[in-house]
């Protein structure tokens, strides 16, 4: 591909620069042997890494001059079978951080670049040995927050996004391409009663997008976590419930009514689903103009949420500002959490269910009981009971989601067309757009700029 760098020999520390057992430096390109050859010596005496079978292991040393820097094993894998496509060398160091670091400048010294972030993938994806959904994938298992995000990840490794969108671009090119050669010889292809049976390949292929685009929303919150937000009035122990799912005494609990005048926010991972948990003021009509502020913003984080959890003191009777939070959560995913079931209930479940149409969940902050029940309950909202990434596509990445709501556009307008009887050379515009959009995706029929764009996103040494 003209205008890119392949042509030099790039080296980085592949592993976290931490204290661990080994340390691994990775080397790739044309001259990757050349380049270890230059650094390593190996046991038996004369053994050249470029001389020996691909996919081996050598014991040695890692030298610059007359010092020996590191014991080191030596792996040796040629091109084409290997991550980044080219001649690749690691070197398992295992003398600690410094030792890796000598090793790299020594590597570096004999004739190796060091590698940009995200390099060696950028080189996997140039040489075809991954397209840019799984390119991409790889940086967010880097990145990864939780479990699930990381099972995600995988998931777009596995091609899965690439699977979807291929087949909705098949669709759309077949489409064109039809239209295309009717122009060119209309003699022989007809397209009598055509525009209403593409209007139907048109609208079926936007319900793909679409699809697609609704994962999108859940794959954010895979990778950014869930927003929670707890709602609730003063003293009903929404505080508490914080410090109880984060572990520790994050928030200032006291018996005071509207104890919280801020929002304290924390991440934090139940049964592997990430959340952004928001602990706020008690809601409450106030003249206090502190107290007040903290009100309005809770009310203004609520407004966004994924999903609120209303924490109400069960041993207290409703009043006008529980009314005020019901309405907040009408059309809104949320659980009710009556807290304090260790005292005297005076606020019954069924009650609450009925009034909020939400599940309600008892708790006690306090005894620390009903969580493992509040955990299922959000498992059960937002994954169905079950994550099953295998077969779901999940949309986990911002230029992704642009490019579908494109290509979604250029098919609203493709239907337009169709409807207002249009020319069918107008379809094929449009058509095509959303065809190039979606190739955006995964990598077919990118600019330099975006390619370039995406990889220095990675991390050095993938
Ligand atoms: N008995 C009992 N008391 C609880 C429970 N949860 C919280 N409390 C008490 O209720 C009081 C208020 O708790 P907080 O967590 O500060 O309540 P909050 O909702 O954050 O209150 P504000 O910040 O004022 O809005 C404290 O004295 C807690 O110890 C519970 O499950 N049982
Ligand atoms: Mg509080």
């Amino acid at each position: 591909m003209a205008g890119f760098h392949l042509d030099d020999t790039i080296a980085a520390v592949s592993t976290a620069m931490a204290p661990a057992g080994i340390g691994i430096v990775r080397i790739s390109g044309n001259d990757a042997f050349e380049v270890a050859d230059r650094v390593f010596r190996a046991k038996k005496e004369g053994k050249k890494l470029s001389a020996v079978k691909s996919h081996t292991i050598h014991y040695g040393w890692i030298t610059e001059g007359e010092e020996v820097i590191d014991e080191v094993l030596v792996m040796v894998m040629k091109g084409p079978k290997t991550y980044t496509g080219e001649n690749t060398v690691e070197i398992d160091c295992h003398g600690g951080v410094l030792a890796v670091k000598k090793v790299l400048e020594a590597v570096l010294n004999a004739g190796a670049r060091a590698a940009d972030p995200g390099e060696f993938t950028k080189r996997a994806f140039l040489n075809g040995r991954m397209d840019l959904t799984q390119a991409e994938a790889v940086m967010d298992v880097i990145s990864a927050k939780s479990a699930y995000a990381l099972k995600s990840s995988e998931s777009q490794l596995r091609g899965t996004v690439k699977k979807a969108i291929r087949a909705i671009r098949k669709k759309l090119i077949y489409e064109i391409a039809f239209i295309e050669s009717a122009l060119d010889d209309p003699e022989h292809i007809s397209l009598d009663g055509y525009p209403k049976r593409l209007a139907q390949v048109v609208a079926e292929q936007k319900k793909q997008v679409e699809k697609l685009l609704a994962s999108a929303d859940e794959g954010k919150m895979i990778q950014e976590g869930i927003k929670t937000v707890i709602l609730g009035k003063p003293n009903a122990g929404k505080s508490s419930l914080l410090n109880l799912l984060a572990g520790e005494e994050k928030a200032i609990v006291t018996d005071i009514a509207g104890t919280t005048r801020d929002v304290l926010e924390e991440n934090l991972v139940l049964k592997g689903i990430s959340l952004r948990i928001l602990d706020t003021a008690g809601i409450r009509k106030t003249a206090d103009t502190v107290e007040k502020i903290g009100v309005d913003r809770a009310l203004e984080h609520a407004k966004d949420a994924d999903l609120i959890l209303y924490v109400v003191d069960a041993s207290v009777p409703l009043d006008e500002n529980d009314a005020k939070i019901m309405e907040i959560l009408k059309g809104r995913k949320a659980i009710v959490l009556l807290n304090k079931s260790d005292l005297t209930a005076v606020i019954e479940k069924e009650e609450m269910e009925q009034k909020t149409g939400a599940p309600v969940i008892s708790i006690s902050a306090r005894e620390e009981t009903g969580m493992e029940e509040l955990e299922e309950q959000m498992k059960k909202m937002f994954f169905q009971g079950e994550i099953s990434f295998n077969d779901e596509v999940y949309i986990t990445n911002a230029r992704h989601k642009q490019a579908l709501l494109e290509a979604k556009k250029s098919l609203e307008l493709t239907a337009g067309s169709i409807e207002m009887g249009m020319p069918e050379d107008f379809f094929s515009i449009d058509l095509m757009n959303a065809y190039e959009e979606l190739g955006s995706i995964i990598g077919e029929a990118v600019g330099e700029d975006l390619v370039n764009e995406i990889f220095s996103k990675f991390c050095t040494g993938k």
